[in-house]
């Protein structure tokens, strides 16, 4: 893109930026949460800890380029990051992650002006086979999506979790010293972290986000190091979840297999003379970001351009974006397709179906096994209904750069959410966020924590092939009217509720809950 073409869509999404936020009530931005941050957090060294990393080197030829990692929550934390200094501790995976450390496998961050350390901790491929793909993919993983795929627990990949969790708190206790500090750690990857921490350093303020969802004491209870997971998750200050179910599952979990004094009235859980604070909090999308993004030229322009390749005129598109997961539902998806197809002939050549899947934990194999079944299925689909200007399922395996993605949120009639269980589901938000003109349906599993939200979608099982057939035709066919009144309203709730006011929201419990605790004599 030209440095003129780059100005043009620059003042373009400023413009759109202003109008969106002249639209409705002030919403909170960027500048609002550093602003906060600055305010609020000033006396403590700030370190958040993450399986992934927000910035990733990789080989380019002779060069070395920088990648950034695109996801709402990374963009939130980058910004206080960014605004206060500190630390980020994170498992270094880009090929040319270890060419750019200092001695310390420390690289200054933002890459183009630093303002803060992000620390890398390498793991051996041996390492990463136990604690990553074994323990924390091949048994946490399944055991907190009710999705009926058994988790595997061995002794070696719990071993190895332990370790990598134990290496992580090392990490973080190397680069808070003896100075106050407040530790925000990220997902399953590390529920035992916060209790090697708390170990040399319990005046440290730790706290900690699972990302997924957690299931009922009943499913709970077979993982054989449940003491254990619960003892370290323990050792967090504050644990939060997406939605109250997944907190009072968890309260549950505990009052079941702990020793402990269970408050579901203040949602807390005292232990050992420690408390920990249960908070329920919806992550979101940098919605106006998103919005503004797809209303820039170059996404029209992308938009005109997809049609035209994929031969889309005079035909309505469905869309599917989703990691390959077991737990996205998407053989459930192509098999309503098939139904809708078979039941309601009249879209068989007027609807078209795009599926942008990106490959995932490929090591194991029940993710080899979601894959081929989606390449089968699109095949299938293909095969049955042919279109004669072009593909019926066209389905792209590639991880797109989220610039490219955006086009295909806003050109898509429809987009299919159908996932078996789902902690938030960031994607259904994005949708709706790169909407403006409100042209669309989202059909929404209610086993998403952003059924919760969206209420106002069309909300459908994925284990009801019938039904979802049916979502999917009323989604087409459903009055223009109804239709943008209905997207309007579930794109002005995403847009009010974004990932700066999750951010301040749990970091201002953090804050909160320790100015409430009493001391635990
Ligand atoms: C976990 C929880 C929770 C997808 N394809 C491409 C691409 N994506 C991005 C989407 C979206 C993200 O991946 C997927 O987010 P989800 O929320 O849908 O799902 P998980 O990866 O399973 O995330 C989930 C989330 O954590 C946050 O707490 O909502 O429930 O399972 O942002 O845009 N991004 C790019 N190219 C692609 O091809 N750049």
């Amino acid at each position: 893109m030209s440095f003129a073409d780059r100005a043009r869509s620059a003042l373009a999404r400023a413009a759109v930026r202003t109008q969106q936020r002249n639209e409705g009530p002030p919403r909170t931005t960027r500048a609002d949460l550093v602003e906060w941050a600055r305010a609020h957090l000033p006396d403590r060294k700030l370190v958040v800890v993450s399986n992934r990393e927000p910035y990733s080197h990789h080989h380019d030829g002779e060069r070395i380029r920088t990648v950034r990692n695109a996801g709402g929550l990374t963009v939130a934390l980058d910004a206080v990051m960014q605004a206060l200094g500190g630390v980020w501790v994170a498992h270094g995976n880009g090929d040319a992650d270890r060419q750019v450390v200092d001695a310390f496998d420390r690289v200054p961050c933002p890459p183009e002006h630093p303002r803060y350390s992000l620390r890398r901790i390498w793991l051996t491929r041996e390492e990463h086979a136990g604690y990553y793909a074994g323990f924390a993919n091949g048994a946490l993983w399944p055991l907190c999506h009710i999705v009926y795929v058994r988790p595997r627990f061995r002794l070696e990949d719990w071993k190895s979790y332990q370790e990598v969790n134990r290496r992580f708190a090392r990490v973080v206790l190397e680069e808070v010293g003896d100075e106050p500090a407040l530790v925000f750690l990220q997902d399953y990857h590390l529920a035992l972290a916060a209790k090697y921490i708390k170990e040399k350093r319990p005046d440290l303020q730790v706290a900690m986000f699972w990302h997924i969802p957690w299931p009922n004491p009943e499913v709970f209870r077979v993982l054989p190091w449940k003491h254990e997971l619960l003892e370290g998750m323990l050792a967090n200050d504050v644990i939060g979840f997406h939605i109250q179910r997944h907190s009072t599952n968890f309260l549950d979990s505990v009052a079941e297999s702990m020793e402990a004094r269970v408050d579901f009235e203040r949602m807390a859980v005292d232990r050992d003379r420690q408390r920990t604070w249960v908070h329920a909090a919806a992550i979101s999308v940098d919605a106006d970001e998103i919005a503004a993004m797809s209303e820039a030229p170059e996404a029209r322009r992308a938009e005109i351009e997809i049609r035209s390749e994929l031969q889309l005129q005079d035909c309505k598109v469905g869309l599917g974006v989703d990691r390959l997961d077991y737990t996205k539902g998407i053989p459930e998806r192509f098999e309503a397709l098939d139904r809708l197809f078979e039941k309601y002939p009249e879209w068989q050549g007027r609807f078209a179906f795009i599926q942008v899947g990106v490959p995932s934990r490929i090591e194991l194999k029940e993710y080899r096994n979601v894959q081929l079944a989606t390449r089968r299925w699109a095949e299938r689909l293909n095969n049955r209904y042919p279109r004669p200007m072009g593909p019926t399922v066209h389905l792209i395996e590639g991880n797109l750069d989220f610039r490219e993605l955006v086009p295909y949120y806003r050109l898509a009639d429809l987009c299919a959410v159908t996932s078996l269980h789902d902690g938030m589901n960031l994607v259904a938000k994005e949708y709706l966020s790169a909407s403006p003109d409100r042209e669309g349906s989202l059909v929404l599993s209610p086993f998403t924590g952003a059924a919760r939200e969206l209420e106002r979608a069309s909300i459908v099982s994925p284990y009801d092939c019938e039904g979802l057939a049916d979502a999917f035709h009323h989604a087409l066919s459903e009055d223009p009217d109804s239709r943008k009144e209905r997207m309007g309203a579930l794109r002005e709730t995403v847009l009010r509720r974004n990932i700066f006011d999750w951010t301040i929201e749990l970091l201002d419990t953090i804050v909160r809950t320790r100015l409430r605790t009493p001391g635990m004599e």
